[in-house]
C-alpha cells in the first residue's frame, strides 16, 4: 500500500445472510479497490460474483445524483431535476397537509431490505422515529422471512438457531430448501470442513441447484410437501427406537401429542405427498436415527408456501426428537438474527394514538384511497412485490403522493413523483449484524457522496426540520444512533463498543464457541421446546395442480447474478443471467411443444410475464422455475415473475408465497437457438 492509500474497513449492506467484512483502499479520495476482509473468519477473503462489482456500481452511469420530479405522466420515468430545498419544501407542504386532511395514517412509509443497516435500513428501521411524530401507518415487512420466524417461534420461543460455523462439526447436513452457494455462499466452507471428517450432504430441494448437484445426495421433493417429509422422517426415527427419550422428557412440551402426529406419517404415505421414493425416505429417515450432531440447514425458500409456517416449526421439531440440540453440530439453523440484542428504539412513545398496520406483500391490495402518501426506500416494490399488475395500478394513481429514495432509477423511481437521491454503502455509515453468522460489523464511510446523494438518517434529519418538528431524537447523529443499539446491557453485547467495532471493523457477539444455542433451554414461557397443538402439515396451494387450468407449480428462486432486483441493471451481471429464463422439464415441455431456447409466456389468472425456456432434467415434472430480482423495464414483455405471484398470505406471520403459484407455459415464437441478450445502460424513463 502506498502513502496516499487509505484502508477502511465496511460490511456488506445486503440482504443475504453472510453480512460481509470488506476492505476498501481509497486512493486521493476515491475507492479504487474492495476486497473481502481475509480477517473475518466467516468472510474468509471473499465477496461474490455479484458484490465484486460494487465499485463498479457505485459509479454506474445510471445512478441517481439529484433531487427529481416528475414530469410525464407516472410510469414515465420522465423527471427534472430540482434541489434539494424545491424537494424538502414540497415534500414537507404535501405531507402537512395530508396528516391536517386525513390523519397521519394516510401516510404508508414502505421500507424494503435494500439495505439491512441498523442505521440506514430494514433492521433499524430507519426513519420510524420520523413517522411516529407524524402518526404514520405501520409498515409490516413480511416479504422475506416472516413465516418461517413466526413457526420457530412457536416451537423455540425465537427464530434463532444454530451458529452455521459449527456445521462444520456436524456428521449429517441436511441443506433443506436453501441454495447454500447462490445465497450465502460462505457457509460451504464449513460444510466442506465437515465432509472432510465424512459427513454426508443431503439437498433437498425441487431443484436440481449448483448446490444440489455438489451434495452426496438430492431429494427432489415436491414443493410445499416439507413438513410430511420431516413428520415421515420422524416416524422412521420412532419405528429405529432412535429418539432421544431423556431429552424429550426433560426439554420438550406436548410430545405425546406430536407423536402421535407423526405415527400417522409412515413412509409410504410421505412418498405419495412428496413424489419421492420410499426407500429414500426410509434411508434418510436411519441415517438420521443413527447420526449425530446432525445439521439441518433451512432458509426462506422453503417458507414461501402456504404452509411455510408450519414447515418450518415442524422440521424445528427433528433435532428434539433426535436431542440434537445437545450438541454443538446440531440442530437447525434458519437466521442468527435472534441472538442480536441490540436496542432498537424506535421511540413508539412518540405516536399520539395506535395506528394501522400495512403489509409490504399486500401493496396491491392495500394501497387504496385511504393511502395518500406512498413513501418508498430500500425497496422496488414494482419488481419485488407479489401481484404486479395490481401494484403498478395503484402506483398509477393520480391522487397518490409517491415518494422514492433510491440509488438507481428502478421500476419503482419511474411511479415517484419526487425521487431523493440515496447514498450507497461507502458513502454512509452504518452498524451490521449477519443473519447467518454471530458477528456485528461497523461500516465506516470511505468516500464523500457523489452528487447531491444522502443518507436516509440525514435526509430524515433535514426533513424533521425542514417540517419545523421539535423532538429532540429526530436530531441524533448517525453514532449517537449506534451508541443507542449498542447500549441494550444483553450479555451478549458484553465488550462490544462502538469504538472497538470502528477501530476492528467486526465484533465476534460475546457468547461461548463453539455456541450451543439452548444448552440452557428455550426461551418460550415454559422455557422448553414446545410442539404445540395444530396441524403438523399443510398442503401447498399448488396441490390442486391436476385439476385446474394451470398444472405447473412455479418456484422463484434467488437468481445467482443479482441480490433480489439489486445489480440486475449492471449490464455485465444481466448479461450473465441470460435473462429472464424459465426451466422446464423435458416431459412437460415435449407435451407443450416447447423448445430450449425458445420465447415463452408463463401465466395465470393473476397475470403473465415472457421468459426462454431451458429443457432441463434439474426440475421434476411439474415443476417450473424461473429465478427473481429482474426488472420490468429491462425485460421482454415488460413484466417479471412477480406478475403470476399471488399477493395472499402463508399460513403464519402474513409471508409471501413466492414459491407456490400454478401457472402454464405456452411457446411465444418459433425454436429459436439463443434469445438475444437484454440490457445496455439503463435510463429513467426507459420503459415498456
Ligand atoms: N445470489 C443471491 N443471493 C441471495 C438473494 C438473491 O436474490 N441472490 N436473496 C437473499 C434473500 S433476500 C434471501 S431471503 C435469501 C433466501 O435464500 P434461500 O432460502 O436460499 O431462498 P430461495 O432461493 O428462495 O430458495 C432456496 C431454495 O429453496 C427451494 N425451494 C423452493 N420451494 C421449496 C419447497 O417447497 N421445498 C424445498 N425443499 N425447497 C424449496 C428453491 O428451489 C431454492 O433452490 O437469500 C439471500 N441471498
Ligand atoms: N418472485 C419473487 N419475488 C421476491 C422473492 C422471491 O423469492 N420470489 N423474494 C422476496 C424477498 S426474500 C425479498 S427480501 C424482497 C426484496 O425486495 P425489496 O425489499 O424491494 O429489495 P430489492 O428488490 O433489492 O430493492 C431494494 C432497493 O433498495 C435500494 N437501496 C439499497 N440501499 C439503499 C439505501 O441505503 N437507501 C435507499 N434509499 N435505497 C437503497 C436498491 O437500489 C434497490 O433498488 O423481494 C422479494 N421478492
Ligand atoms: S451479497 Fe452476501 S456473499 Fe455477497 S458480499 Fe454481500 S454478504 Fe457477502
Ligand atoms: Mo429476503
Amino acid at each position: 500500500m502506498s502513502s496516499g492509500e487509505l484502508r477502511v474497513l465496511g460490511a456488506c449492506p445486503l440482504d443475504c445472510p453472510d453480512t460481509c467484512s470488506w476492505v476498501v483502499t481509497v486512493r486521493d479520495g476515491e475507492a479504487v479497490s474492495m476486497r473481502g476482509n481475509p480477517d473475518h473468519p466467516y468472510t474468509r477473503g471473499a465477496l461474490c460474483v455479484k458484490v465484486n462489482r460494487y465499485l463498479e456500481h457505485t459509479r454506474a452511469p445510471g445512478r441517481i445524483l439529484h433531487p427529481l420530479r416528475r414530469v410525464g405522466p407516472k410510469g414515465a420515468g420522465r423527471f427534472e431535476r430540482i434541489s434539494w430545498d424545491e424537494a424538502l419544501d414540497e415534500i414537507s407542504t404535501r405531507l402537512r397537509g395530508i396528516v391536517e386532511e386525513h390523519g397521519g395514517e394516510a401516510i404508508w412509509p414502505y421500507l424494503g431490505t435494500g439495505t439491512l443497516g441498523y442505521l440506514q435500513g430494514a433492521e433499524g428501521v430507519a426513519g420510524r422515529r420520523f413517522w411516529n411524530v407524524l402518526g404514520a401507518s405501520r409498515h409490516h415487512l413480511n416479504i422475506c422471512s416472516a413465516a418461517g420466524t413466526t413457526g420457530l417461534q412457536q416451537i423455540y420461543g425465537t427464530a434463532g438457531g444454530m451458529d452455521p460455523e459449527t456445521f462444520a462439526l456436524s456428521r449429517l447436513i441436511l441443506l433443506w430448501g436453501t441454495n447454500t452457494l447462490t445465497s450465502g455462499h460462505h457457509l460451504w466452507k464449513f460444510i466442506q470442513e465437515a465432509r472432510a471428517s465424512g459427513a454426508h450432504v443431503v439437498a433437498i430441494d425441487p431443484i436440481r441447484t449448483r448446490t444440489a448437484e455438489q451434495a452426496d445426495e438430492h431429494l427432489p421433493i415436491r414443493p410445499g410437501t416439507d413438513a410430511a417429509l420431516a413428520l415421515g422422517l420422524m416416524n422412521v426415527v420412532l419405528a429405529e427406537g432412535a429418539e432421544d427419550r431423556d431429552y424429550l422428557e426433560s426439554r420438550t412440551s406436548g410430545w405425546e401429542g406430536f407423536r402421535e402426529e407423526i405415527l400417522r406419517y409412515p413412509p409410504e404415505r410421505v412418498a405419495e405427498i412428496t413424489g419421492l421414493p420410499e426407500a429414500d425416505i426410509r434411508a434418510l429417515g436411519v441415517r438420521l436415527a443413527h447420526t449425530r450432531p446432525t445439521g439441518i440447514r433451512a432458509t426462506m425458500g422453503l417458507q414461501r408456501h402456504a404452509g411455510g409456517g408450519t414447515a418450518l416449526r415442524t422440521i424445528a421439531a427433528i433435532p428434539g426428537v433426535t436431542g440434537d440440540w445437545r450438541h454443538p453440530g446440531g440442530g437447525v439453523a434458519y437466521s442468527t438474527s435472534g441472538h442480536i440484542h441490540l436496542n432498537i428504539d424506535t421511540r413508539d412513545d412518540l405516536l399520539a394514538r395506535p395506528v394501522r398496520t400495512l403489509a409490504m406483500t399486500r401493496l396491491g391490495d392495500e394501497l387504496d384511497e385511504s393511502v395518500k402518501c406512498l413513501w418508498v426506500y430500500g425497496a422496488n416494490p414494482m419488481a419485488s412485490t407479489p401481484d404486479q399488475n395490481r401494484v403498478r395500478e395503484r402506483l398509477t394513481r393520480e391522487d397518490l403522493f409517491t415518494v422514492v429514495m433510491e440509488q438507481f432509477p428502478t421500476d419503482t423511481v419511474d411511479y415517484a413523483d419526487i425521487v431523493l437521491p440515496a447514498t450507497m454503502q461507502i458513502e454512509h455509515a452504518d452498524l451490521h449484524a449477519g443473519y447467518g453468522h454471530m458477528y456485528l460489523l461497523w461500516n465506516e464511510p470511505a468516500v464523500e457522496p457523489p452528487g447531491e446523494c444522502l443518507p436516509t438518517t440525514e435526509t430524515f434529519r433535514r426533513l424533521a426540520a425542514r417540517m419545523g418538528l421539535t423532538e429532540p431524537s429526530l436530531y441524533d447523529s448517525d453514532l449517537d444512533l449506534a451508541e443507542q443499539l449498542l447500549s441494550s446491557g444483553h450479555p451478549s453485547l458484553e465488550g462490544v463498543t462502538l469504538d472497538r467495532l470502528r477501530k476492528e471493523g467486526w465484533v465476534r457477539l460475546s457468547v461461548p464457541q463453539p455456541f450451543v444455542p439452548f444448552a440452557d433451554g428455550f426461551p418460550t414461557a415454559s422455557g422448553r421446546m414446545e410442539f404445540g397443538p395444530g396441524p403438523a402439515y399443510v398442503p401447498p396451494r399448488t396441490a390442486s395442480a391436476a385439476s385446474g387450468p394451470y398444472p405447473l407449480a412455479l418456484i422463484t428462486p434467488a437468481p445467482h447474478m443479482f441480490l433480489n432486483s439489486t445489480f440486475a441493471n449492471n449490464p455485465e451481471l444481466l448479461r450473465r443471467s441470460k435473462g429472464p429464463r424459465v426451466l422446464v422439464n423435458p416431459e412437460d415441455a415435449a407435451r407443450r411443444g416447447l423448445a430450449d431456447g425458445q420465447r415463452a409466456r408463463v401465466f395465470n389468472g393473476n397475470g403473465e410475464f415472457e421468459a426462454v425456456v431451458e429443457v432441463s432434467g434439474k426440475v421434476r415434472p411439474g415443476v417450473v422455475a424461473s429465478a427473481k430480482g429482474h426488472w420490468r423495464k429491462l425485460s421482454p414483455g415488460g413484466a417479471t415473475a412477480n406478475a403470476v405471484v399471488d399477493g395472499c398470505e402463508a399460513d403464519m406471520g402474513r409471508g409471501a408465497v413466492y414459491h407456490d403459484n400454478l401457472v402454464e407455459v405456452a411457446p411465444l415464437s418459433p425454436p429459436a437457438p439463443e434469445a438475444p441478450p437484454p440490457g445496455g445502460p439503463v435510463r429513467a424513463g426507459r420503459n415498456r
